[in-house]
């Protein structure tokens, strides 16, 4: 167990509350609960309710208070939890009275940080914690509790088991003499490899999903200038956050939101209305920075004025639109159809609507919920998001293994050898199995303060 000094921070945010909860955790965390509430005979894991005296005898607040005793707590040190009123003023009183009692203020992730270095959990589910606290959606947090449950972990594990298989192969052959062990057959060593290979890459794949899991889908609106892509954005939005009018050009920069889409959080972006004539210099700008927004976008939403002649598409745009990427919102289907909507881009997905229509944001946002699906933009809650700091790694890994299986059967058996440690090592790294301060530094910066 590692001996760190104690560390006290609030766990629930600043502010007025009707509860506030204060964590203690380190080896002083008992004896400071012996005196401030003046209870010697402590039983584990029982909330009292009690007066907390500061170091001046002086009553502090009324709270209710739980030992956890080490090793079984969330830290995996003695962890004193204590429930007082949500008033800042109380609040800073007990805390100020803990740092008098040698407590240290908590820094952001501190808590997390310790419960990994003690054994109670693997990086990756460290990590887990973040996401869990700062999931937007349903979907985030499902992925987010995959990890938390070591699911990362057991699949980095029977990796390990493998490579440790063929690991041992190869050592024997560097101990023992070729009459004594038989030689390791290449052809069956790079099958085996292959697989694991297979099964490293599928686990990375993932990683491309994380951002939309966890940040939110990006989703682009855009089309002719007057089609009603702020009308459309306004009613998902579900009030006037963009400016509609009438005149073209209205939408110059581009406006963004974050909004739920069934268990998806969705990051929608109302952009410039894009036309080849377009005269002022702000417009321009704007249909260039609406040019930038759609080749970044995971997922677009094309605006088509139907009551107008069918917009001509440059070939820039043209490329950019894919059946797996993109679907036509044919507008204003309360006024009279200008053109026949089967003919226009029919390998793309449609919904003919008018935005004028109340109920028109609830419907489009089934439509999108069930296009989301349809076209995968995000896998099920089944599968296992891993984050690009562990792609990284089982690239890393990856190549090791790839290099290991060239060269089995042409080069001396030491060199397979060395490429699987090497890749046994880039693994562990990914569970935090190695010692960088500066990485685990980086990864818990990111925590909140009392977590
Ligand atoms: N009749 C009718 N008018 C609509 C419909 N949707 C939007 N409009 C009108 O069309 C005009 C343009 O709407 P906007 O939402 O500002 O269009 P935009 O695509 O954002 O336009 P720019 O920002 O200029 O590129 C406004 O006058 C809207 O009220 C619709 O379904 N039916
Ligand atoms: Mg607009």
């Amino acid at each position: 167990m590692n001996d760190f000094s104690t560390i006290a921070a609030l766990a629930t945010p600043v502010g007025s509350s009707a509860l506030a909860l204060i964590r203690v955790s380190g080896n002083l965390a008992v004896r400071i609960a012996e005196l401030a509430f003046e209870n010697h005979k402590i039983v584990p894991r029982k909330a009292y309710l009690g007066a907390y005296k500061s170091c001046e005898g002086k009553i502090l607040d009324e709270c209710v208070w739980t030992m956890f005793p080490k090793p079984g707590s969330y830290t995996g040190e003695d962890l004193l939890e204590i429930s007082c009123h949500g008033n800042p003023f109380i609040v800073n009183r007990i805390l100020e009275d803990l740092f008098r009692r040698g407590c240290n203020p908590a820094l952001p992730g501190e808590f997390t940080k310790r419960a990994f270095l003690n054994g109670k959990m693997d990086l990756t589910q460290a990590e887990a914690v973040a996401e869990i606290i700062s999931a937007r959606s349903e979907r985030a947090f499902d992925a987010a509790r995959k990890l938390l449950s070591g699911e990362l972990g057991k699949r980095i594990f029977s990796w390990n088991e493998e490579i440790l298989m063929l690991l041992a192969e190869t050592e024997t052959q560097i101990d023992f003499s070729e009459e004594e062990v038989p030689e390791i057959d290449p052809e069956y060593f790079k099958k085996r490899v292959g697989e694991l290979i297979l099964s490293l890459r599928e686990t990375k794949a993932s990683a491309q999903y994380s951002s939309r899991v966890y940040e939110g889908i990006n989703v682009v609106i855009f089309g002719a200038p007057n089609a009603g892509k702020s009308s459309l954005m306004n009613a998902l939005v579900g009030n006037n956050r963009a400016l509609v009018s009438d005149e073209a050009g209205t939408t110059r920069d581009f406006i963004s939101e974050n909004i739920l889409i069934g268990e998806n959080c969705i990051r929608i972006v109302d952009t410039a209305g894009i036309r080849d004539d377009a005269v002022s210099k702000v417009e321009k700008s704007g249909i260039e920075k609406t040019l930038d927004c759609i080749s970044g976008a995971d997922f677009l939403l094309f605006v088509v004025d139907a009551s107008s002649p069918p917009p001509l598409l440059s070939k820039e745009i043209l490329e950019q639109i894919k059946p797996d990427n993109t679907c036509i919102l044919f507008n204003k289907a309360d006024k009279p159809q200008a053109f026949d909507k089967n003919v226009f881009l029919p390998e793309i997905d449609n919904i003919s609507i008018s935005l004028l229509e109340k109920d028109s944001g609830g419907i489009i946002k089934d439509f999108l919920a069930k296009i989301f699906r349809k076209k995968n933009i995000v896998p099920d809650g089944n599968v296992l998001i891993v984050s690009t700091r562990h792609a990284e790694a089982i690239n890393r890994a990856e190549n090791q293994l790839r290099e290991a299986s060239e060269i089995i059967g042409n080069l001396p058996v030491e060199f397979v050898s060395a490429k699987l440690r090497a890749a046994l090592e880039e693994l562990s790294e990914i569970l935090g199995q190695f010692d960088n301060e500066k990485v685990l530094d980086k990864i818990f910066s990111s925590f909140c303060i009392g977590k």
